[in-house]
């Protein structure tokens, strides 16, 4: 009697996931950069400044960790972990190496959230399904260009006018500023910003003429940037900071960018476009000069030491 209770269980847990199976993995590729993050990040959640992509752990969208330790009791891929897109196997000397994952061994969505939107124009499945696709395109062209562009199935995003490129660093560059007041107000205890960082957001916090977070005009907005302009050159450098972290050199890389990108993209569809202009000299990279200039940030307050 038991056993069929769990049988049945299993059944139902099975059928509940299998709606999303249908597309056929190998029509879609998706995205690459790093989903869930967004998700399960609890500062996000918290903050009342809508959905911060910003606050992304960043970590999870390192895809270089082929690493390696050795307790080699029974199974020696127990304890080996690979990179996303690769599963430990044995060879016949068994010593465990990594190797592409099979996409069909990937878990089915749960839903629609999981599913990416590559930059091949392809819905994957979900992330396990984009970096198994991805690395078994290693080494070649299509591969090297692959990555995940947002989150969520692919669909028609409306082409961004010269007018509305122009107001999405002014309302970037706001709700920068009221994350990062809000992640003061709330950090008491749970270390949501350094000791350093904390004395920069300090005085932007206590300076009066601070305009609150709301729903403002973009005349409004110009006009603070215009008359408060100090209080924007920490925000832009910080969020610069928060994403330039695989490795911390000055630039963003495209899987650096990604955290911010993804899930930005199916909400403001000058986001591509934005990020894509920001790399002035098309070098693939967003340098550090580039990112303050596209904020609307003087070369002369650009500062490296900003970053902390
Ligand atoms: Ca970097
Ligand atoms: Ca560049």
């Amino acid at each position: 009697m038991r056993v069929w209770i769990v049988f049945l269980l299993c059944l139902a847990g099975h059928a509940m996931a299998a709606p999303t199976e249908e597309e056929p993995m190998t029509e879609e590729p998706v995205y690459e950069v790093e989903e869930e993050v967004v998700v399960e990040d609890p500062v996000m959640e918290e903050t009342e400044v809508g959905a911060n992509p910003v606050q992304v752990d960043v970590g999870d969208f390192d895809e270089a960790i082929d690493i390696v330790e050795e307790d080699v009791e029974d199974n020696p891929c127990l304890n080996y972990h690979c990179k996303k897109g690769k599963v430990c196997e044995l060879d016949e000397g068994n010593t465990p190496m990594c190797v592409c994952q099979d996409p069909s061994t990937c878990p089915p969505a749960e839903g629609e959230f999981e599913h990416n939107c590559g930059t091949d124009n392809k819905t994957y499945e979900t992330s396990c399904h984009f970096f198994a696709t991805k690395c078994a395109l290693e080494g070649t062209k299509k591969g090297h260009k692959l990555h995940l562009d947002y989150i969520g199935p692919c669909k028609y995003i409306e082409p961004c006018m010269d007018n509305e490129l122009k107001e999405f660093p002014m309302r970037m560059r706001d709700w920068l500023k009221n994350v990062l007041v809000t992640l003061y107000e709330r950090d008491q205890d749970n270390d949501l910003l350094n000791e350093k960082q904390k004395l920069r957001v300090k005085k932007i916090y206590e300076n009066e003429k601070r305009l609150q977070a709301g729903d403002h005009s973009l005349d409004l907005l110009a006009l603070d940037f215009q008359k408060n302009y100090n209080m924007y050159i920490f925000p832009v450098h910080w969020q610069f900071g928060q994403l330039d972290q695989h490795p911390a050199d000055g630039y963003l890389t495209h899987t650096e960018l990604s955290p911010l990108r993804a899930p930005l993209i199916p909400m403001e569809h000058c986001t591509t476009r934005f990020f894509e202009e920001c790399d002035t000299d098309a070098d693939k990279y967003v340098a550090l000069e580039e990112w303050a200039a596209c904020f609307g940030l003087k070369e002369q307050d650009v500062d490296k030491d900003l970053i902390i």
